[in-house]
C-alpha cells in the first residue's frame, strides 16, 4: 500500500461571500450572492433584486471572517494545514465590475490573508469566482448571458494575476462552473438573474440561455489559463467541477445507458473543454436534440484549445442513480436531484453518504483526462450541538472524513494521482442553497446563527482535533 505523497496538500477551503461578511466595508460592491435571503431545506431562499428591508441576508456579515483573518489563520496554522483554498470576491476588487481601476482596499485585504498564510507556511490555493459575481454586471449585462462579461472578468484576472503572482501557485478558476448545466444553476452561477425576483426553487433558465451563457464563461476559463500560461509560468490552473458520479438504477442496458447520458451531460461536458480543449462528441446531438444553437465565433475554439487546465479539481458529496423508472423516490441535492439509491443513507439534508463513489469518481476521472486531481471540497453539513462545556462531539463529522479520506487513499492505491483535498470546510459558513448557519460544516464551531444572531466566537470541534492528527500522520492511521 502506497498512500498519500509526503508533500499531499492536506487542506480546507471557504469561500468569500460564504465567510466574510463586511458586504459594503472598505469599497465592496453588492454582488449576486448579497442578494439571496436567508432560507431553509423548506423555506427556500429568495433572490431579491435589491435589499429588502424586512429580510435577512446572511452574506452580509458571513461569519466575520474579514475580521478575524487573523485568529483564524493561526486556527489553521495550529490545526497542521498545508494548504487553503479560499476565493477572491470579484466584488472588493471591482465594485460594481466596470470600474477601470480597481479598489486598492480590496487588494490589501487579500494581501493580508495571503500575508498571513505565508507566515504559517499555508498553500493558497484561490478561487477566482465562488458563486458570485458584481451585481452591476447583472444589472447592465444580464451576467454572463453577454460576451462583454469576459472582457470584464478578464480586467479583474488581471489585476489580481499582477498583484499576487508572488503569493498564489494554485489557482481555480470558477467553482463547480458545470452547475449551468442544470435549469437552476444558473441563479448562482451565471448571473442570469436581471428581471428575478423569487425563490430558488422557482428559478429555472431555458436551455438555450445557459448554455450560451456558460460557453462565455468557458471562454473566460480558458483565456484566464492562457493568460496565466503566457504570463506567469509558475502558476499552475485548475477548473471546479461539482462532480456527481450517477449508478444504472438497476442493471437494465437501459438505465446503463440513461446513467451514461447524465454523467455526459453533468459531469464530462464542462470539464472536457477544460481539460481537453473541445466540446465532446455528445455536445453537438445534445445540442441538436435540444434545438439549441450555441453561437462560437472565429476564434473560439483556439481560445478554448489554448486554455486547457494543468490540474483537475472537484467538490464531491454525494452519489445519484439515473434510470428509466418512474415511480423512484428522489434524492436532493445542491442544484441537481437524481434517483434514490437503496443502497445508501442519507445525511440530514438528504445528500446520499457515499465514499467509494468518490473513489469511483476518482478513478474514472484519471482515467479520462490523466493530469493531477484534487479534491477540493468534501464534508458533511450537520446540526451540531453545544455542549454546556463548549465542547463539539461530532463523531459523525469524524466518520464521513475519515470514510471519505480513506476513499481517496484506496484511490491513490488504484493509481489515481490525487495530490491535494481541502475539506469543506475549516470554520461553519453560510450554506450556499439554504442559506443556514443550523447546516454546519466546520472543524471548528461559531456562535452564529440563523437569524443572524451571534457573537462569532470560534470553538474546535472534535473533528479539529481528528483532522490535525490524520495531517500528522499524512493519512497512514484514520482512526
Ligand atoms: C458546493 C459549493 C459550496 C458549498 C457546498 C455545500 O456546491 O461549492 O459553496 O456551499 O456545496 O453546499 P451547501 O452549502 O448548500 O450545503
Amino acid at each position: 500500500m502506497s498512500g498519500f505523497k509526503k508533500d499531499f496538500l492536506w487542506g480546507s477551503a471557504i469561500a468569500a461571500n460564504q465567510v466574510e461578511g463586511a458586504w459594503n466595508v472598505d469599497g465592496k460592491g453588492p454582488s449576486t450572492a448579497d442578494m439571496f435571503t436567508s432560507g431553509s431545506q423548506k423555506n427556500p431562499r429568495i433572490f431579491t433584486k435589491s435589499i429588502e428591508n424586512n429580510k435577512y441576508y446572511p452574506s452580509h456579515d458571513g461569519v466575520d471572517f474579514y475580521h478575524h483573518y487573523k485568529e483564524d489563520i493561526k486556527m489553521a496554522s495550529e490545526l497542521g494545514l498545508k494548504a487553503f483554498r479560499f476565493s477572491i470576491n470579484w466584488t472588493r476588487i471591482f465594485p460594481t465590475g466596470i470600474e477601470d481601476s480597481p479598489n486598492e482596499l480590496g487588494l490589501k485585504f487579500y494581501d493580508s490573508v495571503l500575508d498571513e498564510l505565508n507566515r504559517f507556511n499555508i498553500e493558497p490555493i484561490v478561487t477566482i469566482s465562488h458563486f458570485e459575481m458584481p451585481y452591476g454586471l447583472v444589472d447592465k449585462l444580464n451576467g454572463w448571458s453577454s460576451r462583454k462579461t469576459i472582457d470584464y472578468f478578464m480586467n479583474y484576472c488581471q489585476i489580481i494575476f499582477k498583484r499576487y503572482q508572488h503569493k498564489v501557485k494554485y489557482w481555480l478558476t470558477f467553482n463547480e462552473i458545470n452547475n449551468s448545466t442544470t435549469v437552476s444553476g444558473p441563479l448562482i452561477s451565471l448571473g442570469l438573474t436581471k428581471d428575478y425576483r423569487g425563490t430558488v426553487f422557482d428559478y429555472s433558465c431555458d436551455i438555450q440561455t445557459r448554455l450560451q451563457a456558460l460557453h462565455h464563461q468557458l471562454l473566460a476559463s480558458a483565456k484566464a489559463v492562457k493568460l496565466a500560461h503566457d504570463k506567469y509560468p509558475q502558476f499552475k490552473m485548475g477548473n471546479m467541477v461539482a462532480f456527481i458520479p450517477y449508478y444504472p438504477y438497476t442493471s437494465a442496458p437501459e438505465d446503463i445507458l440513461a446513467a451514461n447520458n447524465q454523467m455526459n451531460i453533468l459531469d464530462w461536458y464542462v470539464s472536457d473543454v477544460q481539460v481537453r480543449g473541445l466540446y465532446p462528441y455528445f455536445a453537438k446531438k445534445y445540442w441538436s436534440d435540444n434545438d439549441v444553437k450555441i453561437d462560437i465565433l472565429p476564434g473560439d475554439e483556439d481560445i478554448l484549445k489554448q486554455g486547457t487546465v494543468d490540474f483537475y479539481s472537484l467538490s464531491y458529496y454525494m452519489s445519484m442513480c439515473a434510470g428509466l423508472q418512474k415511480k423512484v423516490a428522489k434524492s436532493a441535492g445542491n442544484f441537481i436531484d437524481g434517483m434514490k439509491n437503496p443502497y445508501l443513507k442519507s445525511s440530514e439534508w438528504g445528500w446520499q453518504l457515499d465514499p467509494d463513489g468518490l473513489r469511483y469518481s476518482l478513478n474514472q476521472i484519471y482515467a479520462r483526462y490523466q493530469i493531477p486531481i484534487m479534491v477540493v471540497e468534501n464534508g458533511l453539513g450537520a446540526v451540531d450541538k453545544l455542549e454546556a462545556n463548549e465542547k463539539i462531539h461530532d463523531d459523525y463529522r469524524i466518520d464521513y472524513l475519515r470514510s471519505h479520506i480513506k476513499a481517496m487513499r484506496d484511490s491513490i492505491d488504484d493509481g489515481v494521482d490525487l495530490i491535494g483535498y481541502t475539506n469543506w470546510s475549516f470554520i461553519d459558513l453560510v450554506s450556499a442553497s439554504t442559506g443556514e448557519m443550523s447546516k454546519r460544516y466546520g472543524l471548528i464551531y461559531i456562535d452564529k446563527q440563523d437569524d443572524g444572531t451571534g457573537s462569532f466566537k470560534r470553538l474546535r470541534k472534535d473533528s479539529y482535533y481528528w483532522y490535525k492528527k490524520i495531517i500528522d500522520n499524512n493519512g497512514s492511521d484514520l482512526e
